[in-house]
């Protein structure tokens, strides 16, 4: 049985349309072009430009929420939280969104899946399916079915479908089975605190873990027996993996540079999350406006989420040394608050193109990030997407789900990890 039953609420929950934006100004990104003031967050035309910066634009209106809040807490509890605090007659259960019960029973129905007579391979395998992570994939995807289910006029369709908890289950083992293989293409000694599945197990080892995930993964996704689901799944692995490629390269001219990062981000972590938004969608048998929402909302989640991730390499302090990790600069890449920081120094540009291989040039980087406002611009970027994710899923018909989907939307910028 894939579902436990219960009498509480369960569950939680363009790039390319931006890229249509006319273009009002030279040498500004297309994405860029904004049509929501970066600070007050409301539709405004554009009026002037943020600290001489061309990217981002600001309006006439109160700059009282300059900076986004910066909340604490724990996902979950988070959201808990917020959704006991509705105060509607239709919620006065708790949505737990995924609660460590729940997330330990989606980790054992996934090892369930991972049965291979081979010992080490089973274990390297259920090796991260721990309940370590914040299954932020699989809770969207929860809550994005139900969201969808309970658009249907039907009144069985509340609660979620059998086939949309295994599509869960699918989204976390492609997940997981990329950050295996991300850790041997970054050497990480450490992930989620525990050391990497190639610092234990080796490098080649890790790799057919890996694959060995993706290839259950798979066999799930077929016997969904939905054509459309497959075919949206196959593609994000697909993008995964060019995203990955993508990282490998960077770009001379500057404009080509931004659009370069912005693309790599929506393959690398964006299309994840969006097409499982699609497909619980799909799975529900919504309408093709319903999927349409459902991926633009985990697009721009999805976005947002990767923009905080790279601001977070700049913020969050090392233990050991209570300096920002700059992970991403040690791996030669060039992040958002980079490529933000560039424009006030452009001696970042020979760093950026040397892959900060220089001695002193990850120092050197991280300090024109702090002088700069590039971690400001990113996270404006991040509330942006936010913004607009949280439009997208207003357009579908209320319910506690949908309420929780704009909690996670709101979590995703105050996230500290
Ligand atoms: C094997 C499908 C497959 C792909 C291979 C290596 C590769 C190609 C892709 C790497 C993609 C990757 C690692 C993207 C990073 C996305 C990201 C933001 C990861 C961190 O997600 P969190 O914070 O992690 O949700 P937790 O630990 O909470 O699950």
């Amino acid at each position: 049985m894939w579902l436990r039953k219960t009498n509480r609420v369960q569950g939680f929950r363009n790039l390319m349309t931006v890229l249509l934006v006319p273009k009002v100004q030279p040498n500004v990104p297309k994405y860029l072009v904004n049509t929501h003031c970066s600070y007050c967050l409301r539709q405004c035309t554009p009026c002037y430009k943020l600290k001489q910066l061309p990217f981002l634009t600001k309006c006439n209106h109160s700059t009282s929420n300059t900076t986004p809040q910066i909340n604490s807490g724990n996902i979950r509890t988070k959201l808990r939280r917020y959704c006991t605090s509705l105060n509607s007659p239709s919620v006065n259960e708790t949505i737990d969104v995924l609660s460590k019960e729940d997330l330990s029973l989606l980790c054992s129905h996934i090892q369930k899946e991972l049965k291979t007579p081979v010992d080490e391979l089973r274990a390297i395998s259920r090796y991260h399916f721990d309940g370590e992570g914040k299954a932020f994939r699989p809770m969207l995807v929860i809550l994005m079915s139900k969201a969808c289910n309970s658009q249907s006029n039907q009144g069985h369709r509340k609660t979620i479908l059998d086939s949309q908890y295994r599509l869960a289950m699918i989204t976390e083992m492609i997940h997981t089975a990329s950050l295996i293989h991300d850790d041997v293409i970054d050497a990480s000694p450490t992930r989620r605190s525990k050391p990497t599945v190639c610092k234990i197990w080796g490098e080649k080892k890790a790799i057919l873990a890996g694959d060995y995930v993706l290839s259950v993964a798979s066999g799930l996704l077929a016997r969904l027996r939905n054509e459309e689901v497959i075919v949206v799944l196959s593609q994000v692995i697909e993008d995964l993996v060019r995203g990955e490629f993508m990282q490998l390269g960077s770009k001379e001219d500057k404009n080509e540079r931004f659009h370069h990062y912005l693309l790599k981000t929506y393959k690398k972590t964006a299309s994840l999350i969006s097409n499982s938004c699609k497909a619980a969608a799909i799975l529900g048998d919504s309408p093709p406006e319903v999927c349409d929402v459902a991926y633009s909302f985990g697009r721009n989640i999805g976005m947002a989420f990767q923009l905080i991730d790279d601001v977070l390499d700049f913020e969050s302090s090392s233990v050991t040394f209570g300096k920002p990790t700059t992970a991403d600069l040690k791996l030669g890449l060039a992040t958002a608050p980079v490529l933000f920081a560039a424009d006030k120094f452009p001696e970042l540009d020979d760093m950026i193109m040397r892959r900060f291989k220089e001695k002193g040039d990850v120092e050197k980087a991280r300090l024109a990030v702090q002088k700069s406002d590039g971690i400001e611009q990113t996270r404006f970027l991040a509330q942006r997407h936010c913004d607009e994710a949280v439009r997208q899923i207003k357009q579908l018909k209320s319910s506690p789900e949908q309420a929780a989907l704009i909690s996670l939307a709101k979590y995703v910028i105050s996230r500290l990890k």
